[in-house]
């Protein structure tokens, strides 16, 4: 008897089971490509054609920033001097991505050692 309930509940089981562990995993795959992306996308400063883009922007503290060379054959080199809170991403080779911690409160300014007309404002809340 028992035995032919199992045997009855294996094949109710198995044709709704398969879906829904196929629907779990497509479900997590989903949500771990989701994550990434949001990781990747962050806050992105891009450097090309001798400019930030944008040119200000406001962050929480602690928030990290990320600087895209996306100039093909110009060197970068982003830096902030400032009392509270000082960076020197050394030369940015084109391509490169160089993620910022900003740690402190406060408004900075984003230089490029490089090229002295660039300039980006950022406000760390
Ligand atoms: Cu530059």
């Amino acid at each position: 008897m028992s035995a032919s309930v199992s045997r009855i509940v294996g094949r109710l089981r198995w044709p709704t089971a398969v879906p829904a562990v196929l629907a779990l995993i497509l479900g997590a795959a989903c949500g771990l490509l989701i994550t990434e992306q949001l990781q990747a996308s962050g806050i992105a400063v891009s450097q090309k054609g001798r400019m930030f883009h944008p040119d200000n922007l406001t962050v929480a503290r602690g928030e990290v920033v990320t600087f895209v060379n996306d100039d093909s054959d110009l060197l970068h080199h982003a830096f902030v001097e400032s009392e509270t809170f000082n960076f020197d991403s050394g030369d940015q080779e084109p391509g490169s991505r160089t993620p910022v911690t900003f740690t402190e409160r406060g408004t900075f300014q984003v230089l490029c050692g490089i090229h002295p007309k660039m300039k980006l404002v950022v406000r760390v809340n």
